[in-house]
């Protein structure tokens, strides 16, 4: 069957993201699936930029900038504003990028999904402070080369694991998505749309400059990502019930990463270890994922 990609477009072309911006191609099919009732908070990221300089925009829906920190409580607030004036059918989604998300505005993030504030939280995730200079993020991954861990003083630690961090919170629903993969996509951004209260969307974004690829490979790549299992598609509920929602080739993760000149000083040593990585990661997942299978068939599920 064909998937057709809904006909509305909320975002205009002719915006200022780089040729290849995976974070761009996102927001394009997050508000085709939300749709117009949708208003966008954005902190300082490069998407900053790429909404426009008032009284200019890319978007055809209302957009509030707010500070780096801030994305989450901004949100929430004009979510709560909606609320108290009557208006309760708009979509309030906070559009930030890692550094914004894993770093600086993880308190603020972490208070509303505490409170189960009703707002979509959206990290477009290209792994680094592309905007400012492609500066280490924390979810920046391991042996990975920025200007803030130049050769030969590669990032030393893993990336951080914010699905986790989110699950440990118990929001009611928490989603990885690639935009190499739209019908996963639109129907992640559908469900949550659909529920209430803290929903979280982890999406990764391949960036041509900040990885040093050309901007041609930018869908391969973030398709690589998922196909080798760096970045497995899946999501939580309630931060009990995991489930895969696109199931990897389990492509060696040397393909994925010698694309790439973030990762292009490799040894064959180095690939092996993070190819290591990734394969426990994916049986710490996968064994999650039948855990939760297990909890719903003994009826354990209502326990959430
Ligand atoms: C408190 C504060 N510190 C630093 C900055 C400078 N700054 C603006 S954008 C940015 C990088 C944002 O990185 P990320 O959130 O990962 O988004 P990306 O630029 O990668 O899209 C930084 C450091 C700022 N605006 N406010
Ligand atoms: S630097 Fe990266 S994230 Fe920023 S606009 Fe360019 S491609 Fe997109």
């Amino acid at each position: 069957m064909r998937y057709e990609l809904p006909q509305e477009e909320l975002l205009y072309s002719g915006h200022i993201g780089c040729p290849g911006c995976s974070a761009s191609l996102s927001m394009r099919y997050a508000l085709q699936a939300l749709g117009k009732k949708t208003m966008v908070v954005i902190p300082a990221c490069c998407w900053s930029t790429v909404a426009g300089f008032f009284p200019s925009s890319s978007l055809k829906v209302p957009i509030l900038h707010t500070v780096f920190e801030a994305a989450a409580i901004t949100a929430s607030g004009v979510k709560k504003g909606l609320v108290a004036r009557g208006i309760e059918d708009i979509q309030v989604m906070a559009w930030a990028g890692d550094g914004g998300t894993f770093d600086i505005g993880l308190q603020a993030l972490s208070g509303c999904a505490e409170r189960n504030d009703d707002i979509i939280y959206v990290c477009y995730d290209n792994e680094g402070y592309m905007n400012t200079g492609i500066q280490r993020s924390s979810a920046t991954p391991l042996l990975s080369w920025t200007t803030t861990t130049p050769n030969p003083a590669f990032k030393d630690t893993p990336k951080k694991d914010i699905m986790e961090i989110m699950a440990a919170h118990r929001i009611p629903y928490a989603a990885t998505a690639s935009p190499a993969f739209p019908e996963d996509f639109l129907n992640k951004m559908r469900k949550a749309r659909e529920t209430q209260g803290l929903r979280f969307i982890h999406i990764l974004s391949s960036c041509p400059p900040g990885w040093k690829f050309p901007s041609e490979l930018s869908v391969k790549i973030a398709r690589l990502a998922v196909a080798t299992r760096i970045f497995p598609l899946y999501e939580i509920e309630k931060g009990r019930k995991y489930t895969l929602t696109v199931k990897p080739q389990g492509v060696p993760v040397r393909e994925y990463l010698k694309l790439q000149g973030r990762f292009g000083h490799l040894s064959a040593k180095e690939i092996q270890a993070i190819q290591a990585n990734v394969e426990e990661e994916w049986e710490i997942l996968m064994a999650k994922v039948a855990t939760s299978k297990a909890r719903c068939k003994k009826g354990l599920k209502k326990e959430n």
